[in-house]
C-alpha cells in the first residue's frame, strides 16, 4: 500500500514524477490547497505542517517534506541517486540547491511579482535577483555537464524540474538561459515526467 497525497505545485510534482519513474503503484489523494484541504485534520494528523507531498507506505509513519520523500524512495528502490562516493555526494550537493534556493526563492518570488497585496519594487528586486542567481548557477552547470548531478539523471533533477517549470513565476525566461533550456527540454521529454506533472490528474493550481 502507498498513498501519495498531492496537488498540482512543484514540491508535489516532484514525488509524483519520482513514483512515475520507478514504475511503483500508489494511490492518489488530491489535497486542494486553493480550498485549504490541507488543514483538514486528516492530512494535519499525517503531516503536522499542514503542507503536501505526503506518502504513506504500508505501515510506517506518514513522510512528510519533498526532499526527504525523494531520498527515502531513491534509497530504498536503489535508482536515482548513487550509493556513496563522490558521485552521491555531488548529487546531494545539487539536491540541496534544489531544495534550499531554486524552490523556496522562487516561491517568495512569485509571491512578490504576483500575488502580494502589495508589492514593493525592494522586495520584487530582491526575491528575484536571488532565483536569477540560482539559473545563473544552474545554466553554467549544465553548459559543463548534460544533468545536474554530473553525465547521470538523478533525484536532483527531479527536484529542480517543477520548479523551472514556474520560471515565469520569477520573471525569468528560458530563452536567457541556453543549457538550462535543452536540460529542461531533455528532462521533459520524458515520459514518466509528462506523467508525474499531471498528478493528481485533472488538479489547478489557480
Ligand atoms: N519544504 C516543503 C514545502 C511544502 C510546501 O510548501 N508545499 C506547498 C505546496 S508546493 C503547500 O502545501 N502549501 C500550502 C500551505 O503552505 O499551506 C517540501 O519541500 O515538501
Amino acid at each position: 500500500m502507498r498513498r501519495f497525497y498531492g496537488w498540482a505545485t512543484p514540491n508535489s510534482q516532484r514525488v509524483s514524477i519520482l513514483l512515475e519513474e520507478l514504475g511503483l503503484a500508489y494511490e492518489v489523494r488530491p489535497v486542494n490547497i486553493r480550498a485549504r484541504e490541507q488543514f483538514a485534520p486528516e492530512i494535519v494528523a499525517l503531516n503536522p505542517y499542514g503542507k503536501i507531498p505526503i506518502l504513506v507506505e504500508d505501515d510506517q509513519p506518514p513522510l512528510f517534506e519533498s526532499g526527504a520523500i525523494l531520498l527515502h524512495l531513491a534509497e530504498t528502490q536503489g535508482r536515482f541517486l548513487p550509493r556513496d562516493g563522490a558521485a552521491r555526494a555531488e548529487t546531494l550537493a545539487w539536491l540541496m540547491v534544489a531544495l534550499t534556493s531554486l524552490g523556496p526563492f522562487t516561491g517568495q518570488a512569485h509571491h512578490w511579482t504576483a500575488l502580494a497585496p502589495e508589492r514593493p519594487e525592494a522586495a520584487r528586486a530582491h526575491s528575484v535577483a536571488l532565483v536569477d542567481r540560482v539559473y545563473r548557477l544552474l545554466d553554467a552547470r549544465l553548459g559543463a555537464v548534460p544533468f545536474l548531478a554530473g553525465s547521470e539523471y538523478s533525484i536532483a533533477d527531479i527536484a529542480a524540474y517543477p520548479w523551472i517549470a514556474k520560471h515565469h513565476w520569477a520573471e525569468m525566461r528560458l530563452e536567457d538561459r541556453p543549457h538550462l533550456a535543452r536540460w529542461f527540454a531533455s528532462v521533459g521529454a520524458r515520459p514518466a515526467v509528462q506523467r508525474g506533472m499531471q498528478v493528481p490528474a485533472g488538479a489547478r493550481l489557480d
